[in-house]
């Protein structure tokens, strides 16, 4: 009894998560979780995290991003360099080796939504294409999702980050 209890309490805690999660499938690729935060008004820039799976035996590289909603998409690297936040532009693209997965998160690689001509709000979904030097293209949703706890902290990461 005690046990079934809590079987249901974890479900009911895992539910939120299972509700958002979303993920596509196009050929060797699966691309997990494409999210994004929302933006203050007047801020220029936003993020893209998600993760590409390369299920094919050849290397695989990301190397270009489209979205509706912003002038320019990059594919930028933080790292933390004499104790400050920094994040380069991967003009090389990104590779994903064959039979491996890359994730795309907050202090490491991921996508700048540049030239944003209006706000990210949350709740809202993100038409985004990833391009692949193989010369396949993904169609994704970044799903907007709240400022929480650690939403505050990744404003105050790039808030952190300078242009190399
Ligand atoms: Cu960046």
């Amino acid at each position: 009894m005690k046990v079934k209890a809590l079987f249901v309490a974890l479900l009911l805690a895992l539910m939120p998560v299972l509700a958002s999660a979303h993920d596509y499938t196009k050929g060797n690729l699966n691309i997990d979780h494409p999210w994004s935060r929302p933006t203050p008004p007047g801020t220029p820039m936003g993020v893209g995290y998600l993760a590409i799976t390369n299920t094919s035996d050849v290397d695989l590289t990301l190397t270009d991003a489209k979205t509706p909603r912003a002038g320019h998409v990059s594919i930028h690297e933080s790292s933390m360099r004499d104790g400050v936040m920094s994040m380069k532009p991967m003009k090389q693209g990104l590779t994903i080796p064959a039979g491996e997965t890359v994730e795309l998160k907050p202090h490491g690689y991921h996508l700048m939504l540049e030239k944003l001509p209006e706000p990210l709000v949350e709740g809202e979904r993100i038409p985004l294409t990833l391009k692949f030097d193989s010369g396949e293209t993904v169609q994704v949703e970044l799903s907007v999702e709240p400022l929480d706890g650690g939403g505050m902290k990744q404003t105050m990461d790039h808030s952190g980050h300078r242009m190399e």
